[in-house]
């Protein structure tokens, strides 16, 4: 017989999962030692908080949950922001930590939290691993992660159980495979309702003059060809919400930008309201800031709840996969001459409208500097912040899956670790983070994570000295900036401290040739570039 915690690490492995990330306590020193014993590698992070992340950006790029691992109490409690993240962000996330054993005195109140209770309104899943439970909840959990919208399981594990005999062993474990892959939701609806959908929405189309097509963050990117198929043979306008950045190549000409709260989001409100028909394609609205999607009709596809399971009225569910196939099949229903021009060209514009400031680089031309230099592969993460803004609209993203950002939650100190975990998941390709000198400063310690466990990517801090959006906030407000400033840590000695090279730079080309030496050394740098956040408000 094995223990209870060597039957959790047997129930992950069994369900695939390789890495566990995390930071430990006393109290998972059994189950940590366990997943060592069963080939789970385990990434030692600085904070539970960026574990969570990194885990849930490396679960979702691999077709699984990403798993965390804690202590209870304080270590447990960091889990707040992650838990919330994959909640609000569709990101599938595990999560385990230690717990008081229930055997204990109730005079124990030492590091005693009501944990359960704590993250079952955000957790779709919440359990306690006994020595009798072990292979149903573990993978339960894990498979509940996976329904759509993808979300969070939480599990607890005392140390106590941890060591018992684990009863269900041998009996449903051990070499069975059950495959945390794919999805549990069922899509409504029979074939011929999905041709009747196709052709529903094709008559629609086709009496639109005017039609965007605005795919968000309920698209599976296993649809990427099928929709890039789609609406380029019918030559359709088409936007995205930021975290499907990339789902169609940004750089063809009939992208007409990024919706959900970026720069330039006064051009896409705009563009929104001159459009004659929206359809919403897995638009989930938990990544748009305003009400236009409560205000106007939309021509919803959707083919499962959008986050927090919320469903707009009416919604028939379809497959996404069949309702593509079946809109291939036919002819386009109109012809469209880029309808949306003037929006596409204003959009472009305020890129390029560069302000003189001295000493610092026009975010736009940040932007267009790394692009020019990076492979269209890159994996591009960012933080929260005028700089997500920037890199939101602008970042020309060519492949699925190659943007990530804190939309829904839109939590500061995602960048980072998000890019630990994208690296780890497609070591091949290269990662960039993006991120405030507000953000970086919430976690440059991971930094050495990443150098430690061989995740070589390229952060660039966007140095303003300030929490630039919440200052451009209070301006807008008619606010004295109050306590929105802060004073410069140096950068490159933060990078050096952890472990990784420095360089401060002004100048587009030298920031594109230090982009590039990067890349093809796969090495890890940090790049500082001043800009000055009064350069902002002109592209947003
Ligand atoms: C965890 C968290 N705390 C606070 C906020 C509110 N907030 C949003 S953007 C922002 C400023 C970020 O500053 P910085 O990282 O320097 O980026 P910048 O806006 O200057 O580009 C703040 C404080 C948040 N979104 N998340």
């Amino acid at each position: 017989m094995i223990s209870t915690a060597a039957a959790t690490a047997r129930a992950l492995a069994d369900a695939g999962i390789t890495r566990v990330f995390g930071l430990p306590g006393g109290e998972v020193l059994m189950l940590m030692d366990e997943l060592r014993r069963a080939g789970i590698d385990f990434v030692l992070m600085r904070h539970e908080s960026n574990a969570g992340i990194a885990a849930a950006v490396y679960g979702k790029l691999r077709g699984q949950p990403g798993v965390v691992l804690t202590t209870l109490g304080p270590g447990a409690a960091n889990l707040m922001l992650p838990l919330c993240s994959s909640y609000l962000d569709q990101e599938p996330l595990l999560a385990i930590s230690a717990q008081i054993p229930d055997d204990f005195p109730a005079s124990h109140t030492h590091q005693l939290l009501p944990l359960h209770d704590v993250y079952r309104p955000i957790a779709r899943y919440v359990d306690k691993i006994t020595s009798g439970n072990v292979f149903d909840v573990v993978p339960r959990a894990l498979e509940k992660c996976m329904e759509r919208p993808f979300g969070a399981s939480y599990l607890t594990l005392s140390a106590r159980e941890a060591l018992k005999p684990s009863v269900g062993f041998g009996v449903q474990g051990s070499g069975v495979q059950r495959s945390v892959k794919g999805s549990g939701f069922t899509v409504q609806g029979s074939v011929t309702d999905v041709r009747a959908q196709a052709h529903a929405l094709a008559a629609a189309l086709g009496s639109a003059r005017r039609p965007l097509v605005v795919i968000g963050l309920s698209i599976d990117p296993a649809n990427a060809a099928r929709m890039r198929r789609w609406v380029s043979e019918w030559n359709l306008p088409v936007a995205v919400t930021p975290k499907v950045k990339g789902i169609v190549d940004e750089t063809a000409a009939n992208f007409v930008g990024v919706v959900g709260g970026m720069a330039a989001d006064g051009v896409m409100c705009d563009a929104i309201a001159a459009a004659d028909l929206v359809v919403g394609l897995g638009l989930d609205p938990v990544e748009v800031d305003k009400t236009w999607h409560a205000d106007r009709p939309i021509h919803w596809v959707l083919e499962s709840p959008n986050a927090g399971g919320v469903v707009p009225a009416g919604v028939v569910f379809v497959d996404h996969a069949a309702m593509l196939d079946a809109l291939i099949d036919q002819p386009p229903p109109a012809m469209w001459s880029s309808p949306f021009k003037e929006f596409q060209e204003k959009r472009e514009r305020m890129l390029n409208d560069r302000a003189g400031s001295a000493g610092t680089m026009w975010p736009g031309d940040i932007v267009q500097a790394l692009a020019s230099v990076m492979p269209a592969e890159t994996i591009v993460t960012t933080d929260v912040g005028s700089h997500k803004y920037l890199f939101g609209q602008y970042w020309p993203s060519r492949q699925p899956e190659t943007f990530w950002m804190s939309n829904g939650l839109s939590g500061m100190s995602y960048g980072l670790s998000a890019a630990i975990g994208a690296k780890l998941a497609r070591p091949d390709a290269p990662v960039l983070a993006a991120v405030g000198d507000g953000g970086f400063s919430m976690n440059a310690q991971e930094l050495e994570s990443a150098e430690r466990v061989g995740a070589p990517f390229i952060t660039v801090v966007l140095e303003d000295g300030s929490y630039s959006l919440i200052k451009i906030s209070q301006a807008g407000k008619k606010l004295e900036p109050y306590r929105t400033d802060f004073r410069p840590i140096d950068t490159m000695k933060m990078a050096e401290a952890c472990g990784v090279a420095g360089l401060r730079t002004s100048n587009p080309d030298e920031l594109a040739a230090a982009a590039k030496q990067a890349v093809d050394r796969r090495r890890s740098l940090v790049i500082a570039v001043p800009v000055n956040d009064a350069d902002y408000p002109r592209m947003f």
